[in-house]
């Protein structure tokens, strides 16, 4: 990589490394306190900069305007096991006083025509430099296991097709879209029980303890 990128990228590595290091926090805590965790796990990225390049061709981004204008060089990606952890995580996100929140995609309620769900967040994180504060801006998306199962199939399609999918192959997307949307569905009831249960075993060793 030319050392310009290299440098330029640089603050982008420490922001999405710092990230991670956080988000992994929040499940640690919720571990530690015996408590349902909303986040399964993590992954980070910085954009490959030939993505960069392709991306900023695409939406016509002048070069010297990438970095206002691109909002996902960092990006971050929370995996939760189910749609009601995506909204705690959310609000979990919002109630943070270590970055702010410049927008909220939520294409959970929105999906894409493709069959894309997920929610995304940019935010903007501040980095410290030896040359002072830098702000980055970062792209966090939020998704159940379901949801991201069909966003990596359907992206290494894409690189297949190169976006442009057979009309058979596209319905087929979105019939497995829907599919793991009942996934979610279902196993969000399940969760429901689940909680439920536990209630009931608690309440009911309370109650014999008291016998
Ligand atoms: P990569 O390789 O994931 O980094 P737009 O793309 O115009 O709809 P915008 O403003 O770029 O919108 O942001 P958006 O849609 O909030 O986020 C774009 C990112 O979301 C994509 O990044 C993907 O990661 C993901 N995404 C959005 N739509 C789809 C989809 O239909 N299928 C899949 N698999 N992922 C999607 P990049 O830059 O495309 O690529």
């Amino acid at each position: 990589m030319e050392k310009e990128w290299e440098l330029f990228l640089a603050p982008y590595e420490q922001a999405v490394g710092e990230m991670k290091v956080k988000l992994r926090g929040i499940r640690k805590q919720f571990r530690e306190q015996n408590k349902h965790t909303p986040i399964e796990f993590v992954t980070g990225r910085v954009k490959p900069v030939d993505s960069i390049l392709t991306k900023a061709a695409l939406r016509n981004i002048p070069v010297d305007r990438i970095e206002e204008e691109m909002q996902d060089i960092a990006g971050l990606r929370i995996m939760c096991q189910f749609v009601e952890d995506i909204h705690q995580v959310v609000d979990i996100i919002r109630n943070r006083k270590d970055l702010h929140i410049i927008q909220e995609r939520d294409y959970i309620t929105n999906k894409k025509e493709s069959g894309y769900r997920s929610y995304h967040l940019v935010i903007e994180y501040p980095v410290q430099l030896i040359t002072g504060e830098k702000k980055i801006l970062a792209e966090i998306q939020i998704r159940t296991l379901a949801m991201n199962f069909w966003a990596t199939i359907e992206h290494s399609l894409n690189y297949k097709y190169q976006g442009i999918f057979p009309e058979e192959m596209k319905e087929r997307l979105q019939r497995a879209a829907e599919a793991a949307y009942q996934l979610d569905e279902e196993m969000s009831t399940i969760r429901e029980e689940i909680q439920e249960a536990q209630h009931l075993f608690s309440h009911g060793r309370g109650k014999s303890k008291d016998n």
